[in-house]
């Protein structure tokens, strides 16, 4: 088994600043929890970017910084949101990989979202597949529901991907595919050869379905995006969701990947330094 790779997703879009008092809003605490997770062992860092106001927002300006103030902290792989927050428009979406970070997400479809839509259609995915190529930017796909993966299977026989890739499970948004172990190993078994895959389990989830990631081989995403509960009562901080899953690596003798590993792995181009 490869060593794990562990992604932190520390922000998200749907989470409020009155929901937890752990959630980085400005590009200065995102560079401080991006170090804090590093050291924890994280080795990407999955980032949506707010206003010092708590909103949502895709401004190329706002990620800039976020970007400067993670590569200023830490080695960590800077992977960009492209799914944004529900209600944003493709082109705002796409609009932060004009910087070039390492990767991005690609939702494979379109998928109820609580009671909202997320809307994913051929077009809107071939318009942020196309911006990451002209920029150079590894896709991880992310895959919330049934059919998202023959979605993407039907964009790279269009050409627009290639397989093997990274992929995402992203298992228990109300809406989508649920979070166990029955789902994840349909999504496992459908994948096309040599693709690497985690998982990032909604609430509850995230422990047990990291852990079965874990011990399967796969890897995994924690952080408050998916979920701010440590425990019952207890709120959590990204880097002690980080901690965690890597002592139960660690338990279950998986080592776990330094960024460079998972430049190895995913077969993603060296560090790029601060601008
Ligand atoms: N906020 C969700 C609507 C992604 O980051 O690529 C979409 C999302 C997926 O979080
Ligand atoms: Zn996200």
């Amino acid at each position: 088994m490869d060593p794990l790779i562990v992604t932190v997703a520390p922000v998200g879009a749907e989470l409020t600043p009155d929901q937890t008092p752990y959630l980085p809003v400005t590009p200065e605490q995102l560079g401080e929890t991006a170090a804090a997770c590093e050291s924890a062992g994280a080795s990407i860092v999955h980032v949506h970017c707010r206003t010092d106001e708590g909103a949502n927002t895709q401004a190329v300006t706002r990620f800039r910084d976020a970007l400067s103030a993670i590569r200023s902290r830490s080695k960590l792989i800077v992977q960009f949101s492209t799914g944004g927050a529900i209600g944003m428009t493709p082109d705002e979406r796409a609009a932060p990989l004009e910087l070039q970070p390492d990767m991005a997400t690609l939702t494979c479809g379109t998928v109820n979202f609580g009671d909202d839509v997320f809307e994913n259609s051929f077009p809107i995915m071939r318009g942020i597949l196309s911006a990451m190529q002209r920029y150079d930017v590894r896709p991880e796909l992310e895959i919330f529901d049934a059919g998202h993966l023959t979605n993407a299977k039907r964009l790279a026989a269009e050409g627009l991907l290639r397989f093997p890739q990274h992929v995402d499970f992203v298992l228990g948004v109300p809406g989508g595919l649920e979070a166990s172990a029955e789902a994840l190993l349909d999504c496992v078994r459908a994948l096309p050869a040599g693709c690497t895959w985690s998982v990032a389990a909604i609430g509850r989830m995230q422990l047990p379905m990291a852990t079965i990631a874990v011990a399967m081989g796969g890897h995994v995403r924690v952080g408050l995006e998916d979920n701010i509960w440590y425990a019952k009562g207890k709120l959590a901080r990204n880097e002690e969701l980080v901690a965690r899953v890597t002592r139960i690596a660690a338990e279950l003798g998986r080592p776990v990947a330094t960024p460079d590993d998972t430049r190895r792995i995913l077969r993603l181009p060296g560090f790029k330094a601060a601008a």
